[in-house]
């Protein structure tokens, strides 16, 4: 993508010296955790217990080198069609090119934008006030796009590759190992963070509805898989709190207050190659900073969690209407994990599709009914 690209020039400005030391450090630290390594079974067929703890320790983990260059590059094909095909301007209908744009006529929230380098949820009442401070934003190039698509939502409509991203094998199977054989799925997004444009993601943690329920524990909120398609660095990547998943309660605004800036000292950035899936608690205070570096970072963005951290319960009003999820709005969104197996089954023939334990017996088909029906199916999405 840098190549054919040009990378506007910038920096911390006033931060940068202080922020790149915190890079360095965060980097360090992030590899001394023992929270990385390739996607691996037991003889039985369960995922690593080692894995497991790492996740269940720290709250991340990076599964390393498990999408191949030949499914990057289809996301990368739908990657550069995605952007060729958003709206010319925050508001408009049609894209660079004339035609109707992507997103333009959603239902569901679908695009959001932000002014280069900004941080536009930090310090605000968005998504439930949950990102309390404002992070640093350096000053973007003069010759900068006035707003920058930084999240796309509701992103499975827009790629196939995304989708069948969704469907992996490997990763549904660690999906079952955290969250049982019957998890029901969140959310899925696309975070695009441009060299030299891309929004920071205040710290905040994306749990909102079960944090004093008697039940809480470490995993009531799931977890997010964060795919990388050109990897992610330090400057560019998501930063976690290793272990503030465990907490029941935090205060973010006091946190960036002792640190005296928003570089939180015990935060580590997942580091990524092309190809690596972090998976990051959704407890987790975590958050990135502007992306001042040279580099993209696109992350395949998708959510699962344990069913009965959704079933029966009241939630949403932050991704779509409050509701009660009951049985039948559950199977409804989890058709997408069934069309997301079958995409995947007919791009790659030689792999083993995973067997979702909630779709046995039922073959959904990624055909052209299915196609044409998941148009804003993220206003179903469950957020908890
Ligand atoms: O990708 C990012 O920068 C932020 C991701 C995030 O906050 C999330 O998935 O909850």
């Amino acid at each position: 993508m840098n190549e054919v690209v040009k990378i506007p020039k910038t920096d911390y400005g006033s931060e940068e010296a202080a922020m790149q030391a915190y890079l360095r450090q965060g980097e360090r630290a992030a590899y001394a955790l023992g929270n990385r390594g390739p996607i691996r079974f037991t003889a039985e067929g369960k995922l690593h217990p080692d894995i497991l703890d790492a996740y269940w320790r720290c709250g991340f983990y990076v599964f390393e080198g498990v999408l191949k260059p030949d499914e990057l590059a289809d996301i990368e094909a739908d990657l550069k069609d995605i952007l060729d095909r958003l709206p010319a301007e925050k508001g408009a209908a049609l894209d660079a090119k004339g035609r109707p744009a992507l997103g333009a006529d959603s239902m569901a929230p679908t695009l959001f934008w932000s002014k280069p380098l900004a941080d536009p949820f930090g310090g605000t009442d968005a998504a439930g006030g949950r990102h309390p401070v404002k992070m640093f934003e350096p000053k973007a190039a003069a010759d900068a796009p006035k707003e920058v698509v930084y999240l796309i939502l509701g992103s499975l409509q827009f790629s196939e590759a995304a989708l069948r991203v969704y469907g992996h094998p490997g990763l549904l199977a660690v999906a079952a190992a955290i969250n049982g054989e019957d998890f029901a799925p969140f959310n899925e997004a696309l975070f695009i963070k441009e060299p030299g444009l891309g929004a920071s993601v205040a710290w905040h943690r994306d749990g909102v509805t079960h944090w004093d329920s008697p039940d809480w524990d470490e995993g009531s909120h799931g977890f997010n898989f964060m795919a990388q398609l050109y990897g992610c660095t330090a400057a560019n990547g998501v930063w976690v709190v290793p272990g503030s998943h465990k907490l029941r309660k935090v205060d973010i605004k006091a946190m960036v207050a002792a640190a005296g800036s928003d570089r939180l000292p015990d935060a580590v950035p997942l580091i990524c190659a092309p190809g690596d899936v972090a998976i990051t608690n959704r407890q987790a205070v975590h958050g990135s900073f502007a992306n001042t570096s040279k580099d993209w970072r696109v992350t395949v963005n998708f959510g699962f969690h344990r069913r009965r951290s959704v079933l029966g319960v009241e939630a949403g009003g932050i991704h779509n209407a409050r509701a009660v999820y009951d049985e039948a709005r559950i199977a409804k969104r989890a058709e997408l994990i069934g069309f997301g197996i079958d995409a995947r089954r007919r791009r790659f023939p030689d792999e083993t599709p995973y067997d979702y334990q909630p779709q046995r017996g039922q073959r959904l088909s990624w055909d052209a009914e299915a196609k044409a029906g998941i148009k804003d199916y993220n206003l179903l999405d469950l957020s908890i």
